[in-house]
């Protein structure tokens, strides 16, 4: 019998397991109800009594290393064998994926546009000042055409406000680089407007500033063809007409020909062949003094889009809204490729 608990010693102390199933074959074979320890036990009554000492402290050493064995290998195989469940050739669903917000996929498609005809993006705070709002952009306090952007502003200290446009951005870029200056201001934008189909207390721009040396109407002019036609399509044409805002001088919105009709006049263009997309102008020479820079070397171009408008137009949205209630049968409309 002691013969036996030897070789079962000398059987646990070779036990080396491959597998987490091996170790708990092991551990049933000797430590479990039917296994080896059990019978040990059983046969330990009919041991003679000279040799119960001997043998008690055989099969307990037996049953103390076996469990140490178990101890030892039990849950080490666990993370190689769950990697083998997982089937890493196995191709990824792309159902459900969800797809980009229109204004997003808008806005990625003018800075696009824009890009590639040198123009980068910075951003700047959407809670701004007096000065980098309104000031600096020729719109001294008590200027009239401060109320034709109806401000929200923080508590009621006059000199904390929300932008109402992303001129701010290109205020403060100017403030902190020299020409040449080629940069485009996305971002979101508040006025403090009753909400509508077409207007929205919170909305989107995109606007441009390049200024150098020699810039002129002309070069504005160009881009703005190069942008309509990269938006709208190569068969597209812009007309400027003269306008008024306090940062350009002179100024112009412009249209682009409504490409539903051919510009032969239906409802979308009221009539008109054409839909207005944007403002812009040749920026005043106090908005470039008021930013430290020589407005006798240089001069600069700038204009501003609501992206909301170029996607009402681009996707024939009727109601502004939409863009803002994320109805998710409105949403997944547009493109996919995320
Ligand atoms: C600087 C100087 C001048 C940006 C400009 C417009 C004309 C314009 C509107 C279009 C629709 C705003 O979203 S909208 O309501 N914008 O008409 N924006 S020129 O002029 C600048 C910008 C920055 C330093």
């Amino acid at each position: 019998m002691l013969e036996k608990v030897k070789e079962l010693l000398q059987e646990v102390a070779n036990f080396v397991p491959k597998s987490e199933k091996e170790t708990e074959e092991f551990r049933l074979n000797f430590l479990g109800k039917k296994g080896e320890m059990n019978a040990l036990f059983a046969a330990f009554k009919t041991v003679p009594n000279e040799s119960k000492k001997e043998f008690g402290q055989a099969i307990n050493t037996l049953k103390q290393n076996a469990q140490a064995k178990v101890d030892e290998y039990k849950g080490s195989f666990e993370t190689e064998e769950k990697g083998e469940e997982i089937d890493l050739s196995r191709p990824v669903s792309l159902d459900n994926l969800g797809s980009r917000h229109p204004i997003s996929l808008v806005r990625n498609q003018i800075v696009d546009i824009f890009n590639r005809i040198g123009f980068t993006v910075s951003e700047g705070p959407e809670i701004e000042d007096d000065w980098h709002n309104f000031s600096a952009l020729n719109l001294p306090e008590e200027h009239p055409a401060r109320d034709m952007q109806d401000t929200f502003f923080i508590q009621t200290n006059p000199d904390v406000l929300l932008r109402t446009h992303t001129s701010s951005v290109q205020v403060r870029y100017m403030e902190g680089n020299q020409p040449p200056i080629r940069t485009l201001s996305p971002g979101r934008v508040y006025r403090n407007e009753a909400i509508s189909a077409r207007a929205h207390c919170i909305f989107h721009q995109v606007e441009g500033l390049y200024i150098d040396e020699n810039v002129s109407f002309a070069d504005l002019k160009q881009a703005l063809l190069y942008f309509a036609k990269e938006m709208f399509g190569e068969k597209t044409k812009i007309r400027l007409r003269p306008s008024y805002f306090p940062f350009t001088e002179p100024s112009a919105e412009v249209d682009v020909s409504c490409n539903i009709c051919n510009s032969k006049g239906c409802n979308v263009c009221k009539y008109t062949g054409y839909l207005e997309i944007l403002g812009c102008g040749m920026v005043d020479l106090n908005v470039l003094e008021n930013c430290g820079i020589d407005s006798k070397k240089y001069t600069g171009y700038a204009f501003g889009m609501g992206i909301e408008r170029i996607a009402m137009l681009k996707y024939g949205v009727k109601d502004l809204r939409l863009f803002f209630e994320n109805d998710v049968r409105f949403l997944k409309q547009f493109d996919k490729s995320i």
